[in-house]
C-alpha cells in the first residue's frame, strides 16, 4: 500500500451544481474504495477489488435498501490519481437530491466533506505538483481565451516550475561556493572566485527580473489587454463600449458627464482576451464626484496597453486638438499604444470624404493609429478591432516562453531579484561570506514560496481556500 499524508477520506461534488446530464462526486483518501463499497452495489464483485483506471457500473442504495441512483464509478489506485491517494469519482445523474444523498451515504459511511480546494491540496502535499503547478489549476479552469490556456496549461504542465528549479539550483551552487568559504575562514582562504560568483550572479539576476517583467504580459492575458476608452464626454465612449460588446452595458445618453466611474468589460478577439475601460469624459469640472472620476480615468489610462483617444468629428477642431495633446502627453509610448478614433462620421453622411479632409489631427508620433469610426452604426469597428488585434502580436507568439501571470508570484520575484541585488554589492564591497550567504538564502526563500518549498500555512490556506470546493 502507497503511504500518502491524510487518515481520513473527503468527499464532494466535482461539477456545478444545476441543471446537466451528470454530476460528479469526487472521493479520495486511505478509505475511499471501502466507503463508496459499503453503498454501491455491483452485479458480481465489490469495486474494493477493482484495479486502478476500471470504470463499473452499480446501483447506489440507501439503508433500507432502497436505490438512489445508477451510477458509474471511476476507481484510481494510489499513487496514480488526482491527490495520489486512492480515489473513486462517481458520476450520477445530476439531480442535486440525488448527488445530497449519495453525499451523505458516503459521510455515514465514514467520508467527511471536502473543503474548497482540498483535493488539490493533498495533490499538492502528496507530491503530485508544485504549489504553482496547484494555482495553474484554477488558471486552466478559469481561462477565457486560448492565450490565457495555453499560458496556464505550461504551468500547469511544470515548465514554469523546472524554469525555477533550474534557477533555484544555480543559487545553491553560489551558496555552497560560499559555504565552503566560510568553512575555512579560520585560514583565511578565498575559494570562491569572485569574479566567477559575480558573473553568475547576474545570469540568475537577469533570469529572474526578466520572469518578473513578463507579468505585464502575463496579467494581459490572464485579466485581459487593458485597453483604455477616453475622451471628451458625449463623444460617444459609453456607446463604443455597447457596440464592440454588442451589449448595452454602459448607459448612453446625451447629458454630458454620465458616465462617472469606469465600466469594465472583457471582450475575446481572435483569442485574445481585451478588458475594455469606459471612463469618464475629460473635462473640467467642479463637480466634486465627477471630477474623482476624471482623475480615475486618468489612472485607467496610465494602466492600459492601449488608449483608445475618442474624438467627436462634429465638435469643434480646437477641443479636439486640446483634449488630444492632454492624452498625448500622458501617454508612455515606450509600452503604450495610442489609437485615436474619430468617431460619429455616420452624421455625414455620403460626405465622409469630407471630414476625412478637414478633421486631420496632427500627431507628432507617427506610430499613432487614427481610424474613423462610428459607435453607433459599427462602421470601422472591424479595422478597430484588427488594430487591437496586431498590436497585441507578442500576446500571440510569446506565451510559448514561460509567462507569469499570478500577482503573487511577482510579488516573489520582485523580492527575490533585490535580495539578489544585495548579494552582489556585498560581493563587489567584499563583505565577508556569512553575510553574503544569508541573502542568498533570503533569495531562495522567496523562490520558493513559489512552488511551495517554504510556503507557510496561512498562505496555503489562503490560495486553496479560493478555490471551489470539489477541486
Ligand atoms: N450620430 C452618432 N451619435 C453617436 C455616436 N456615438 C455616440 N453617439 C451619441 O452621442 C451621445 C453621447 O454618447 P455616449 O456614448 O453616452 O458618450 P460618452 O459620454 O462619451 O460615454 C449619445 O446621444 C449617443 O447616441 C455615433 O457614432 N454617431
Ligand atoms: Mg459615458
Amino acid at each position: 500500500m502507497v503511504r500518502t499524508f491524510f487518515d481520513d477520506t473527503i468527499a464532494a461534488p466535482a461539477t456545478v451544481p444545476g441543471t446537466g446530464a451528470i454530476t460528479v462526486i469526487r472521493v479520495s483518501g486511505p478509505e475511499a474504495l471501502r466507503v463508496v463499497g459499503s453503498c454501491l452495489k455491483l452485479t458480481s464483485k465489490s469495486i474494493e477489488s477493482l484495479p486502478g483506471y476500471s470504470i463499473c457500473y452499480g446501483t447506489i442504495g440507501d439503508e433500507n435498501g432502497e436505490v438512489v441512483d445508477e451510477v458509474l464509478a471511476s476507481v484510481f489506485r494510489a499513487p496514480h490519481s488526482y491527490t495520489g491517494e486512492d480515489s473513486v469519482e462517481i458520476s450520477c445523474h445530476a439531480s442535486s437530491y440525488v448527488a445530497s444523498e449519495i453525499l451523505r451515504l458516503l459521510c455515514g459511511a465514514g467520508a467527511r466533506m471536502a473543503s474548497p480546494g482540498e483535493f488539490t491540496r493533498r495533490a499538492f502535499v502528496n507530491g503530485k505538483m508544485d504549489l504553482a503547478q496547484a494555482e495553474a489549476v484554477a488558471d486552466v479552469i478559469s481561462s477565457s481565451s486560448s492565450a490565457s490556456l495555453r499560458v496556464a496549461m505550461n504551468q500547469l504542465r511544470g515548465g514554469y516550475s523546472s524554469e525555477l528549479r533550474s534557477i533555484r539550483s544555480r543559487l545553491v551552487e553560489l551558496t555552497s561556493l560560499l559555504e565552503l568559504e566560510l568553512d575555512f575562514s579560520e585560514e583565511d582562504v578565498e575559494f570562491a572566485d569572485r569574479s566567477r560568483l559575480s558573473s553568475l550572479l547576474d545570469e540568475v539576476i537577469g533570469h529572474v527580473s526578466s520572469l518578473a517583467s513578463s507579468f505585464r504580459l502575463g496579467n494581459a492575458l490572464r485579466n485581459g489587454v487593458p485597453i483604455a476608452i477616453v475622451g471628451a464626454p458625449n463623444s460617444g465612449k459609453s456607446t463604443l463600449l455597447n457596440s464592440l460588446l454588442g451589449d448595452d452595458r454602459a448607459i448612453v445618453s446625451d447629458v454630458p458627464g454620465t458616465t462617472r466611474d469606469t465600466v469594465e468589460e472583457t471582450l475575446v478577439v481572435d483569442g485574445i482576451l481585451f478588458r475594455f475601460i469606459d471612463t469618464a469624459g475629460l473635462r473640467s469640472s467642479s463637480d466634486e464626484v465627477e471630477r474623482i472620476g476624471i482623475e480615475r480615468s486618468y489612472k485607467k489610462l496610465s494602466e492600459a496597453s492601449v488608449v483608445l483617444a475618442l474624438l467627436d468629428c462634429t465638435a469643434p477642431e480646437e477641443e479636439n486638438e486640446t483634449l488630444i495633446s492632454d492624452i498625448v502627453s500622458r501617454v508612455d509610448f515606450s509600452i503604450q499604444k495610442l489609437v485615436v478614433l474619430l468617431n460619429k462620421v455616420d452624421i455625414f453622411g455620403a460626405n465622409i470624404n469630407v471630414i476625412l479632409l478637414n478633421n486631420e489631427v496632427s500627431f507628432s508620433d507617427s506610430s499613432v493609429v487614427k481610424l474613423y469610426i462610428s459607435a453607433k452604426t459599427g462602421f470601422g469597428l472591424d479595422s478597430l478591432k484588427k488594430e487591437l488585434v496586431s498590436s497585441q502580436k507578442d500576446l500571440s507568439s510569446d506565451f510559448d516562453n514561460v509567462v507569469v501571470t499570478n500577482a503573487r508570484h511577482f510579488e516573489a520575484l520582485n523580492s527575490a531579484a533585490s535580495a539578489l541585488r544585495k548579494v552582489k554589492d556585498s560581493l563587489s564591497s567584499g563583505l565577508t561570506p556569512d553575510l553574503i550567504a544569508e541573502d542568498l538564502r533570503e533569495a531562495l526563500h522567496y523562490l520558493g514560496t513559489i512552488t511551495g518549498e517554504v510556503t507557510p500555512d496561512e498562505v496555503l490556506g489562503e490560495i486553496f481556500g479560493r478555490f471551489c470546493i470539489g477541486k
